[in-house]
């Protein structure tokens, strides 16, 4: 039984460097992906909070860390997106440094959310962090998302060719069908997220 502390999640923090972090400690799970594959609607989803994370037509959307405090020791993060490509080059590269900043300093890191659009799976860019993933054994778990904008057959198609792709990572690297607009798949996603936040 998942037990829902995830509705009580409440804003907490936007960070737009590293110090303004909350102390290293409990448990963080953070949300990254390309720009625009949906890691804020899905934090809205899996919340069932409409607007807690800020979610939008407009790629880049989410430029800063931010989180979102479940209760005293348990955090989600949304991360800025990926691969924005209109922005100057010189910020998206500051973005990027930051994300993998983040990534490698943060102790209280349980594990990843990699959102993906469905109909676009595995960019270079989340290779890239599926490989970095091996090296230091942070477990993720892949959401393929806006499954509502595929049928039902072409969208087990994409988990399954997905899944094979990944076969290599073992049992570190998870994978399921979402949406953030139907809410399919929160039960999934929850108990994940149980496992890793220890709940
Ligand atoms: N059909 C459908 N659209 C979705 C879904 N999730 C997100 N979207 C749409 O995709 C667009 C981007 O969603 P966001 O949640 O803002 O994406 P993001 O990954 O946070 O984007 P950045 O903050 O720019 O990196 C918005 O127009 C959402 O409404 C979904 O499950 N189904
Ligand atoms: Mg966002």
């Amino acid at each position: 039984m998942t037990k829902n502390i995830y509705n009580q999640a409440a804003f907490l923090i936007s960070a737009a460097e590293l110090k303004q972090l909350p102390a290293d400690k409990g448990n963080e799970v953070a949300f990254i992906g390309c720009s625009n594959a949906g890691k804020s609607s899905a934090i809205n989803a899996i919340t069932n909070i409409k607007n807690l994370a800020r979610a939008s037509k407009t790629p880049g959307r989410t430029q800063m860390i931010n989180l979102f405090a479940l209760d005293d020791t348990n955090r989600l993060v949304d991360l800025p997106g990926y691969g924005y490509t209109k922005a100057p080059a010189a910020v998206s590269k500051r973005w990027m440094e930051k994300v993998n900043d983040y990534l490698k300093i943060r102790e209280c890191l349980r594990g990843l959310i990699l959102v993906m659009d469905v109909r676009h799976p595995l960019k270079e860019q989340d290779r890239r962090l599926l490989e970095w993933s091996a090296q230091c054994q942070l477990p993720i778990h892949i959401l393929l998302t806006k499954s509502d904008k595929l049928k039902r057959g072409p969208g087990i198609n994409t988990l399954r060719k997905v899944q094979a792709e990944l076969n290599q990572y073992g049992d570190r690297v998870t994978i399921q069908l979402f949406s953030a607009h139907e809410h399919t798949g929160l039960d999934v996603a929850h108990q994940k997220l149980d496992n890793w936040l220890n709940l």
